[in-house]
């Protein structure tokens, strides 16, 4: 059954009216326990900002409820025009406001895959090659785009010997601050700023399609909420047989509400012409693996800024993943 739209804003009140009890509830429960074990730092930081942080921990817990309950009994189906996504969900809360904007975070290349060496091998691998293609599909100057897949490698990779179009510590120790390689995989997707080659403009073009796991591995992408922007990853995570126009028309295709399922996508006239061994089906899914929240807690003391995480656990149930503040 379709819910209408008056009975889904009716819904929508009773799961925001239960939803700001939880927030509160556990703000006030979190405040007993870990007030407890943090009095110390607690003790230092004013009452507003205190209060602000409390405010801050029982979104992070709401946020986790807020996403199982929307997505409850739709499998963890979520389509582009899902309210989820497109709306905000707002929580008054006695001193102040607490706003969630959930966005996808499924459908992008995980710069930990890039394959170094001979030994990363694995399905869930990233061959430079396909990066570098990723990476020219999104705009970028085919040079550029060489440079951009050498650098990031030698950024990570143990040696410091630089590749072809690659950059190591005596590119690194004659900058203004010089630092060198840290011979590790990344940690986060800002120090992509620090390597040779990703300035402002480039990192804009291709930010749509990367993030960074501490894992080596993707989460399948979700082929109903993928957006335009996004369809130089599907070349590169489905199959290269797809050109990035190719891909674009498929993602434009999209019936409304969205493909059914996998199988559905498969059978497109432009998917169904290419061979099985060259397709990754596995990278598919019309469920979202992992979905990510932008939280503001705004009181009359300031505002404070979260980006949380939230992942798909066996059980279907999402949890939080991790969360740090945001500038501004
Ligand atoms: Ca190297």
């Amino acid at each position: 059954m379709i819910p209408g739209r008056a009975s889904s804003r009716e819904d929508g009140a009773t799961l925001l009216s239960v939803l700001l009890l939880i927030v509160l509830m556990s703000t006030a429960a979190l405040a007993a326990t870990d007030a407890l074990a943090r009095s110390v730092s607690v003790a230092r930081v004013s009452d507003g900002r205190a209060d602000s942080f409390w405010a801050a921990r029982g979104a992070l817990s709401v946020g986790e409820a807020v996403l199982n309950e929307m997505l409850a009994g739709r499998g963890s189906k979520l389509t582009v025009d899902a309210a989820l996504l497109r709306e905000p969900v707002v929580f008054p809360y006695p001193r102040g406001t607490i706003v969630v904007r959930f966005r996808e975070a499924s459908n992008c290349l995980n710069l930990n895959t890039l394959i170094l060496g001979d030994t990363d091998e694995g399905v869930s691998m990233t061959e430079p090659d396909r990066l570098r293609q990723m990476f020219e599909d999104a705009g970028l100057f085919s040079n550029d785009a060489r440079e951009l897949v050498d650098t990031l490698a030698d950024w990570m990779d143990e040696n410091t010997s630089p590749r072809a179009f690659g950059a190591e510590d005596a590119v690194y120790s004659q900058r203004d601050v010089p630092h060198r390689a840290p011979g590790q995989r990344l940690i986060s997707l800002t120090e992509l700023r620090a390597i040779k080659g990703y300035d402002p403009v480039k990192l804009a073009a291709l930010d749509p399609m990367l993030c960074v796991r501490d894992k080596s591995e993707n989460v399948p992408l979700n082929i109903n909420t993928l957006t335009d922007a996004q369809a130089p990853l599907l070349t590169a995570r489905f199959s290269s047989q797809l050109t990035r126009a190719d891909a674009e028309r498929l993602i434009e295709s999209r019936p409304e509400g969205g493909w059914l399922n996998v199988e559905e996508f498969l059978l497109s006239e432009r998917v169904a012409i290419i061979t099985p061994d060259k397709r990754n089906d596995f990278e598919l899914s019309t469920e979202s693996g992992r979905i990510a929240a932008d939280i503001t807690v705004q009181s009359d003391t300031g505002t404070l800024r979260i980006a949380a995480e939230f992942e798909r656990g066996s059980d279907g149930q999402f949890v939080l993943n991790g969360s740090h503040r945001r500038p501004g």
